[in-house]
């Protein structure tokens, strides 16, 4: 039985990967090389200094610690250039009418994101009062595909973590998911996310049942 839903923020609410991508490669121009929007899909759901060391492995670059963190703050002063200019345009197709079914069923709602900026996006495109619980990277010590971040919803909301479902775009997040035991749909295409329970290209007309309904289909251990 599903009593709480856990929504991951970046390509399931929103899409700021696209932003994302535009400071770090800001950032990988400014320090001498070119990062591809292929090289982006490796940082999705990966936190911000996860991804920094990524880009300087892609880049062959060495840096100390106290460059790291410069560059790291850099990036996100770039990154909340376009942030702040987020409206609720910005919410992903779909997305308001399926908080709209989940809260009317009394189902309870959690967010489990890497950023650090979440809450600031969450208030950004009005959506910040739909979220009962919001554990993001300012929370967490583990980064997905650990299980901490659905873990802590799923505590912060009283769910027991098998009463969950969680919806994720990128792989480690499914991972992270399926390893809290936590009914897991891929927010994308099968091909990237097909260890989910089940893959959805996006929530356009579809309610909390249709997805129940497609999770049991599937029925994926
Ligand atoms: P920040 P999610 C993740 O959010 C993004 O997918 C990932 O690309 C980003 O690096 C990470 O947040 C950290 O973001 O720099 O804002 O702290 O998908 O887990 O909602
Ligand atoms: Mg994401």
């Amino acid at each position: 039985m599903i009593q709480a839903t856990i929504f991951d923020l970046d390509g399931v609410i929103v899409d700021t990967a696209k932003y994302h991508y535009l400071a770090w490669r800001k950032l990988a121009n400014s320090l001498g090389f070119d990062f591809s929007e292929e090289d982006n899909e490796q940082l999705k759901g990966v936190s911000r200094m996860q991804s920094l060391e990524l880009i300087l492995d892609i880049g062959g670059k060495t840096l100390d610690e106290a460059i790291k963190q410069q560059l790291a703050t850099k990036k996100n002063d770039w990154y909340l250039e376009h942030l702040n200019q987020m409206t609720s345009d910005e919410i992903l197709p779909g997305v308001v009418d399926f908080l709209e079914d989940v809260a009317q069923q009394g189902v309870k709602i959690a967010l489990g994101s890497a950023s650090k900026n979440a809450v600031k996006t969450l208030e950004k495109v009005g959506l910040i009062d739909r979220f009962e619980v919001i554990i993001d990277g300012t929370k967490t010590t583990r980064s997905k595909p650990d299980p901490q971040v659905f873990q802590m919803g799923a505590e912060g909301l009283g769910v027991a973590t098998e009463n969950c479902i969680v919806f994720e775009d990128a792989a480690k997040g499914v991972s992270a998911a399926l390893s809290a035991g936590m009914y897991t749909v891929g927010i994308g295409t099968e091909a990237d996310l097909g260890h989910a329970h089940t893959v959805i290209s996006s929530f356009e007309g579809l309610g909390l049942k249709d997805i129940m309904t497609l999770v049991e289909k599937n029925n994926k251990p």
